[in-house]
């Protein structure tokens, strides 16, 4: 089924000059960039994204984390994306990432794992509505 998901390229991303090495990977597997803008977060926008773990022991270093720099936010399409992407980005913690996700090949350690991909159509909805203003 084609669908779509939000990925955001977090700021270890854009200062590590990988943003061109990932989108590569999602445009060679066959997805579609439909939308993407390059921003910084406020503290507020990081606070609302990541709410779900606002008084968890890594919170305050996250949203520190996710507001130090530019992130690229885009929308991408195509078969299965939200679950393939998932894949492709592979486990949260990159020391236990498999070899030939993009935390696996690129990242050691958290919160700068690169990358967020949504984990389910509604987190999809919400977070592409976040960061664009609109239901997909
Ligand atoms: O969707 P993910 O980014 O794979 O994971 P998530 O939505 O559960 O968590 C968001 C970010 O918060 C994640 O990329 C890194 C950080 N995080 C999540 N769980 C832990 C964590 N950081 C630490 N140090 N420990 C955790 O258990």
């Amino acid at each position: 089924m084609k669908e779509r998901t939000f990925v955001l390229l977090k700021p270890d991303a854009v200062r590590r000059k990988l943003i061109g090495r990932i989108i590569q990977r999602f445009e060679d597997k066959g997805f579609e960039i439909v939308e993407m803008k390059m921003i910084t977060l406020s503290k507020e926008m990081a606070e609302e994204f990541y709410k779900m773990h606002k008084g968890k022991d890594f919170y305050e270093r996250l949203i520190e984390f996710m507001t130090s720099g530019r992130v690229v936010a885009m929308i991408i399409e195509g078969e299965n994306a939200i679950s393939v992407v998932r894949k492709m980005i592979g486990k949260t913690n990159p020391a236990e990432a498999e070899p030939g996700t993009i935390r696996g090949d690129f990242a050691l350690s958290t919160p700068d794992n690169l990358i967020h991909a949504s984990d389910s159509k509604e987190n999809a909805e919400r977070e592409i509505k976040l960061f664009f203003g609109k239901l997909e």
